[in-house]
């Protein structure tokens, strides 16, 4: 088993609706410790650069205003394995096809305010904590 850290977001339809906790409780449930979390606004700048791979997708610029609609916590998660074990905890993108027990079976509103996000690859995961954390702001 490899220890990994892997990169989340608590989307703003989970924040609006008081569910950081909730969720964090899952994914600590899970095994996977949080390592640095803080909660921001992001800006449209961020959210359409963080969100760059999607550019040419019909959804984009919906998905952005929504990640920008109120205020997301960014985490920084740890643990074996952290990427797979955190998409696992997640479930499917679309909240109808997410296996029981889920974050995004219980919480999610739609495939678009799917209540949280989580890298895809190690590799990702090294560039979106990057992106919204400096070293020591990391706890291991
Ligand atoms: P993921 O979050 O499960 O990795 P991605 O395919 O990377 O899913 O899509 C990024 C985000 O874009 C999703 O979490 C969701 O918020 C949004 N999204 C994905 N597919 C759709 C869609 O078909 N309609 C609207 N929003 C979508
Ligand atoms: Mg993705």
């Amino acid at each position: 088993m490899a220890l990994e850290q892997t990169f989340s977001i608590v989307k703003p339809d989970a924040t609006r609706r008081n569910l950081t906790g909730k969720i964090n409780a899952k994914l600590e449930e899970a095994g996977l410790r949080i390592v640095a979390q803080k909660r921001i606004l992001m800006t449209r700048a961020q959210a359409e650069n963080f969100y760059g791979v999607h550019r040419e997708r019909p959804f984009f610029n919906d998905l952005v205003d929504f990640m920008i609609s109120g205020p997301v916590v960014v985490q920084v998660l740890e643990g074996d394995n952290a990427v797979a074990r955190n998409r696992e905890v997640m479930g499917a993108t679309n909240p109808a096809n997410a296996a029981p027990g889920t974050i995004r079976k219980e919480f999610a509103e739609s495939i678009e305010a799917n209540s949280v996000h989580g890298s895809d690859s190690l590799e990702n995961a090294k560039v979106e904590i990057a992106y919204f954390f400096s070293g020591c702001e990391i706890v291991g």
